[in-house]
């Protein structure tokens, strides 16, 4: 759903409804409080109606690419985002109506969550039109190193995380990052025809609107970004020191560069974003501390898979073609069984298991016969209980992760369904995006060990290894999130021209992450559109507040079921307690202010980057003295 704002990363349906001429009529008059009601109920009835419609469309389009299925996308985008805007504008009719909070906010909320769309309907047309281009254009993306081998996003990362020769780690990179470039007009009248809509709304530009999504103002929502990137900042200044002299003694000359960046295609990941899979270059070489090596993840799991599941046993085997009948269906088997562990975890805390629905219409692996969209997302198609998850899983550490995620999506969806329709969505969007992963932050040596994916548990001194690995994912994501947000705020502010995109994107990841490109880059390339969430227009800067979040969670949680060590050594595994915790901050869905649910969860009414702190504070303490050691 390409809609501004509504289309986020799992999916929400649109908000939009039309106004009967009923209501219109009584428009005329002084609105009541009767007037309100009746304009509330009618709204969350055509939202979720119209809604489940466009999201059967979605999801046809996302898991197979065709220019039937964007077509048929991008029209009901149009008349969802039209009727939305009509309804918006009609909401303004209550502005000086005094309303039981509960109106007020679902008012509000309708208000600032509207579609950046131009009401015209020509641009209106082009701009959705424009969504559904540029979406079907990444999730088609692919590198071609020769004209009959082709490779797409999840292959080419399997490569990026396992190669250590940096040649075909710079080949990978160009050949990726050039599915960018074709996009770039588009995109940039993509954003002209966004902008329109969001002054349509009152608002300076879009990234203002999104920005107002947060119960603050924009100025105060940056505000709150810039001080907890301020608190973070320090601890990510230390990680890359240290990382860049490992690459360094790894690489040679191949790392070093005199201004102090890394070379992004070295960091195990296309975008540089998540570090961790370059843990094996950048392990302590103390042997005190090197004898102790976090769980090989994958390995464990593709052993376990294999053989708990028969059925997924062909999927490791040498010589399988997967291509087969025989090796698609044990992908799918193995798929499955790394989404079912982590259902497990959500049983364990008192959840109801999936729906049988689930199993059958989500989309675990990447279909032989068709394009689709790869990037994982989780889906609650008819806003009930059609939960869905559609994604191309392969068995590694990274789904892992990515397997309780999603489900933290879903999860989430399934609770608040009992909400108004205009409440079910997260208390903002950065909670949405932090659930799976404060349940994940539980898989812990202790918890793997309960699982049976590795039989032993390491002591105290094993914990710096064990940081370091989390930290290259968590705390080197931080500034990559922020750089990619800060940039489509510039863009749609105006202050980065076309012109200008690739030279603004490249001054900011360096200036926040500290990275490079592998070779020089110009206007003629257009890298941001090599990342997701660009083409697909989902905002990012959500995915930096849940890094945040999800320590608050996970510590609240922690807490709950009795938990009294080390943070970082914490599993809620099982726990009723933090499942009752974590259940009464998911049904409140958007029903009131996000400030109001994190205390209610947490004790703490905003965003608090202590106990990511806390949490990474034996690491911190470490990397400075190996920095310190080595600038001896
Ligand atoms: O897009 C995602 C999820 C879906 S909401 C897979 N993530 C961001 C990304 O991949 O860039 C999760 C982490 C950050
Ligand atoms: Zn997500």
């Amino acid at each position: 759903m390409n809609i501004p704002l509504q289309r986020i990363g799992f999916y929400a349906a649109l908000s939009f409804a039309f106004i009967s001429p009923a209501i219109i009529y009584a428009q005329a008059a002084q609105p009541t409080l009767e007037d309100a009601r009746k304009f509330l109920d009618s709204a969350n009835a055509d939202l979720l109606k119209l809604g489940v419609a466009a999201a059967h469309a979605e999801w046809t389009a996302e898991t197979n690419i065709t220019g039937d299925t964007e077509a048929t996308t991008a029209r009901l985008n149009e008349e969802a985002t039209a009727r939305t805007l009509a309804i918006t504008a009609e909401s303004h009719r209550f502005d000086h109506l005094q309303l039981p909070h509960e109106m007020r906010r679902q008012i509000m909320l309708l208000q600032v969550n509207a579609p950046a769309a131009p009401k015209d309907p020509k641009l209106l047309a082009e701009e959705t039109q424009l969504a559904a281009q540029l979406t079907g254009m990444y999730g088609k993306g692919k590198f071609c190193p020769t004209p009959d081998n082709c490779v797409g996003i999840d292959a080419i990362s399997n490569i990026m995380a396992h190669s250590r020769d940096p040649e075909e780690l710079t080949k990978l990179w160009v050949g990726w990052h050039a599915v960018g470039a074709p996009m770039r007009d588009k995109y940039a009248r993509f954003m002209d025809l966004q902008n329109i809509g969001a002054r349509e709304l009152g608002y300076h530009d879009t990234g203002e609107l999104w920005r107002a999504g947060y119960d603050m103002t924009p100025a105060e929502f940056s505000t709150e970004v810039e001080r907890a990137w301020k608190q973070l900042e320090p601890l990510y200044r230390e990680l890359h020191i240290y990382v860049r002299r490992r690459l360094i003694e790894k690489y040679g000359k191949a790392a070093e560069r005199p201004d102090g960046l890394i070379p992004a295609q070295l960091l195990g990941n296309m975008w540089a974003q998540e570090w961790g899979n370059i843990y094996d270059i950048v392990a302590p070489t103390d042997p005190k501390l090197s004898q102790f090596k976090p769980v090989d993840l994958e390995s464990a799991l593709k052993k376990q898979i294999a053989e708990k599941d028969p059925a997924a046993a062909p999927t490791f085997a040498s010589g399988v073609d997967l291509s087969s009948d025989k090796g698609h269906a044990a992908s799918l088997a193995a798929g499955k069984a790394m989404v079912h562990y982590g259902e497990d975890f959500f049983k364990s805390l008192g959840f109801p298991p999936l729906p049988a629905t689930f199993w059958e219409r989500s989309q675990f692996v990447h279909p032989r016969d068709r394009e689709v969209v790869c990037h994982a997302s989780a889906w609650d198609v008819d806003n009930v209980d059609d939960l869905r998850v559609k994604m191309c899983i392969e068995v590694n550490a990274d789904y892992f992760t990515t397997v309780h995620h999603e489900l933290g999506h879903n999860f989430y969806q399934r609770a608040y369904n009992k909400q108004p329709y205009l409440f079910r969505n997260g208390a903002n969007d950065g909670f949405h995006e932090a659930i799976g992963d404060s349940i994940a932050l539980s898989i812990t040596p202790t918890y793997l060990k309960t699982l049976g994916l590795t039989d032993s548990e390491p002591p105290a001194e094993a914990d710096i290894p064990l940081q370091l690995r989390t930290a290259l994912d968590k705390v080197a994501f931080l500034p990559f999130a922020l750089a990619l947000d800060k940039w489509r705020w510039q863009v749609f502010s105006g202050q980065i021209k076309p012109a200008d995109y690739n030279k603004a994107w490249w001054q900011l990841r360096a200036q926040y992450q500290g990275v490079a490109p592998p070779v020089d880059r110009t206007e003629a390339d257009f890298d941001a559109g090599a990342k997701n969430h660009i083409p697909t227009n989902v905002p990012y800067v959500r995915y930096f507040l849940a890094r945040i979040y999800q320590f608050q969670f996970y510590k609240a949680m922690c807490d709950a079921s009795g938990y009294k060590g080390a943070l970082n050594r914490c599993s809620f595994y099982g726990s009723k307690a933090a499942g009752e915790k974590l259940a009464h901050m998911l049904e409140a869905g958007q029903s009131q202010p996000w400030q109001q649910t994190l205390k209610e969860m947490t004790g703490t009414d905003h965003l608090d980057a202590q106990p990511m702190l806390d949490y990474f504070a034996p690491l911190y303490a470490w990397l400075k003295d190996q920095n310190r050691n080595a600038s001896h």
